[in-house]
């Protein structure tokens, strides 16, 4: 304690010295700090909130809608500035990409991410060995539809989240067929659709979110991912494809902003490095929209009204 009180006050005098606040006042630019928009319901609600703290800040914002894996290279070159919810089972290609090309890393939430198929438990009834994938192969036909029979149905995520689901199928061999939607809502009606009247269903899905307040199911277990599953043919029991393995079961949550984010507007750079959202935040975030129909900007209002401690020391 000691120690850390003259570290504390070795900072106070070094400011001082050097002739005032180490901050200037924010906003160091009138120009509008554009945060992405993507389509899922947590990451409209956590750049909602962070437009919010930007604007008490004094800052200017905008919001920009893009697409999941092209939003990268826009950050990369400075048409858009900051994505609050990288996701690596979803995004992790693309996110490295934009690094190399000058994209910043600005922090990890503390949170762990989880994409995958995913079940609800009262499957396990007609289906035995479940959650082993193979379990779920030799189950397939009880997932079939008019449109994908003898094939099982896999409910697929919209075509920007990057997933490579139709190439899993082919490289593990399965039994299956990708439908995707267009957009989460309706993979969340045919869940519940499939849910009231006991059907078998397996979906995308993803942790945090607010189904797992709401049903009970378990993510499928595929061979363990490695990243050298994305990269090379040969890895895994393919030896001839990409993509035969699952996506990490404890992926990162992190947030990109544009390189020259630091340099034009410093407060606003160092809130963004701080902030950090928790796993039940994040699925509290998607609840109060999808489950309680409040609208993104009610959501993110109240996130902000009910946690002001929190986003007050991300702007220390
Ligand atoms: C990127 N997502 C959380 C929708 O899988």
């Amino acid at each position: 304690m000691r120690h850390l009180g003259q570290k504390l006050l070795a900072a106070a005098v070094a400011a001082v010295l050097a002739g005032g606040p180490v901050q200037a006042a924010a906003p160091e630019s009138d120009e509008p700090i554009k945060i992405v928009m993507n389509n899922w319901t947590s990451q409209n609600v956590l750049a909602t909130v962070t437009g919010m703290l930007l604007e008490k800040m004094g800052y200017n914002v905008e919001y920009v809608p893009s697409d999941t894996q092209l939003q990268f290279q826009a950050i990369a070159n400075g048409d858009m500035h900051f994505q609050v919810e990288v996701w690596e089972g979803s995004m992790a290609t693309a996110f490295e990409a934009a690094l190399a090309a000058g994209a910043l890393d600005m922090g990890a939430h503390n949170a762990v991410t989880r994409e995958e198929w995913w079940f609800p438990t009262y499957i396990k009834e007609v289906c035995p060995g479940l959650p082993d994938w193979k379990a779920l192969d030799a189950c397939a036909e009880k997932f079939a539809t008019a449109e994908t029979s003898p094939k099982g149905r896999f409910v697929g995520p919209p075509a920007d989240w990057g997933k490579h689901y139709s190439e899993r199928i082919q490289s593990l061999g399965m039994n299956f067929q990708e439908v995707p939607v267009g957009q989460a809502a309706t993979l969340w009606a045919e869940l519940q659709a499939a849910y009231d009247r006991k059907e078998p269903v397996v979906l995308f899905n993803w942790t945090p979110n607010f189904i797992e307040a709401k049903f009970e199911g378990e993510f499928v277990e595929f061979p363990d991912y490695d990243p050298a599953c994305l990269t090379d043919p040969k890895w895994g029991s393919n030896p001839d494809a990409l993509y035969d393995c699952g996506a990490p079961k404890s992926g990162y949550l992190k947030k990109v902003g544009w390189k020259g984010l630091p340099e034009t507007w410093p407060a606003a750079a160092a809130m963004l490095t701080k902030m950090s959202f928790t796993n039940p935040q994040i699925a509290a975030a998607a609840d109060m929209v999808d489950s309680q129909g409040m609208s993104v900007e009610e959501a993110a209002a109240k996130w902000i009204e009910d946690n002001e401690a929190v986003w007050k020391a991300w702007m220390e």
